[in-house]
């Protein structure tokens, strides 16, 4: 399992390691050495696999400093270095996911329109299932009804109840019903899908803000967990949702979905460093299994390890 995960985002991850590692190449070729104006380079590199402007000037100015001391001299010993600095960043541990000690555990999945949540719950559905736990779907992205019928597949596919409103239904009285079936059922855990897009970005803060405390009156300590779903496609702009919705809304965990086949991969680590708020997951795919719990170290070593394919152990 953990070994298909490492395959599964070395692959997905192929297109941002490839072009780090012929550019880290050019950096430190025969005749050049990591000097002002090559370590300016370095940083155009790292800011290319998105991993944001501070990031990148920070471990640009670390290498020269390690290139002076004669602790880096080849393109390689550079991969190595960038990706030992980095796995040195990052929180060294999975985070574990928030569950509630008794009673349903509420998982409330949030995001800009399109980044992923619907998939990202329905994956999350899986997942629970497989580990054996009892599962409930809440349809709250009443907005659409695009949006419900969707997830409604999902659900019959992954074998899971949901509970749904009609269009136009508050999704705050969604959320209620699904709280009160969760607990009536006994579900292990309930996972709400909401709306990326209303007519503001207020209004749709302030539709989590009323969901989240419809759902906390219902179940004690709810919603457990907060998930922002962010679209690891669009770079930079990842990281400005980040910012926005873990102040508008109490986000306690990210999940970056489509970095598969996308060059902007470095954006997990422009996150962190911008909003240190927890990934937990990474979305490789569009199927319900394409969902991995997030690993700094295997991540690292995914896109800036040295050696390229495959040779990255862990
Ligand atoms: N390649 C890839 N595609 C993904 C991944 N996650 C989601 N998608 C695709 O991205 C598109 C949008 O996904 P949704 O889950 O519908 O996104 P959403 O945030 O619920 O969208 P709205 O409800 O419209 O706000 C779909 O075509 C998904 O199949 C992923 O990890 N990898
Ligand atoms: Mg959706």
């Amino acid at each position: 399992m953990a070994f298909d995960f490492l395959k599964k985002l070395k692959d997905g991850l192929a297109k941002t390691r490839a072009g780090v590692a012929a550019a880290f190449k050019k950096v430190i070729s025969v005749g050049r050495r990591l000097d002002a104006t090559t370590a300016a380079e370095l940083e155009e590199v790292l800011l290319g696999a998105d991993i944001g402007a501070k990031l990148a000037s920070e471990l640009a100015a670390k290498a020269e400093a390690a290139y002076r001391q004669r602790e880096v001299k080849r393109p390689e010993e550079l991969s190595e270095f960038v990706c030992r600095e980095i796995q040195r960043m990052l929180p060294e541990r999975e985070c574990a996911e928030a569950m509630a000690p008794a009673g349903p555990t509420v998982v409330l999945v949030v995001g800009v329109n399109g980044s992923g949540k619907t998939t990202t719950c329905a994956k999350l559905a899986k997942r629970h299932k497989d580990a054996g736990r009892k599962v409930l779907l809440a349809a709250a992205d009443t907005f659409r009804a695009a949006a419900t019928e969707q997830l409604t597949i999902w659900a019959e596919r992954i074998g899971v109840d949901i509970v749904r409103g009609g269009e136009g239904a508050d999704p705050a009285a969604v959320v209620f019903d699904a709280a009160e079936a969760a607990v009536a059922r006994k579900v292990d855990v309930l996972l709400v899908d909401t709306a990326g897009r209303l007519h503001t970005k207020e209004n749709l803060m302030r539709e989590l803000e009323k969901i989240r405390r419809v759902v906390g009156r219902k179940i004690p300590g709810a919603p457990h967990e907060t998930l922002l779903v962010l679209d690891a496609t669009t770079g930079q702009n990842a990281i400005s949702q980040a910012k926005l919705f873990t102040e508008g809304v109490g986000v306690t965990g990210l999940v970056l979905a489509k970095l598969d086949g996308t060059a902007k991969g470095g954006v997990v680590l422009g996150v962190w460093n911008e909003v240190r708020v927890p990934v937990k997951f990474v979305g490789l795919g569009e199927g319900f299994d394409d969902l991995a719990p997030f690993n700094a170290r295997e991540f690292a070593g995914a896109i800036f390890g040295a050696g390229g394919e495959g040779s990255q152990q862990s």
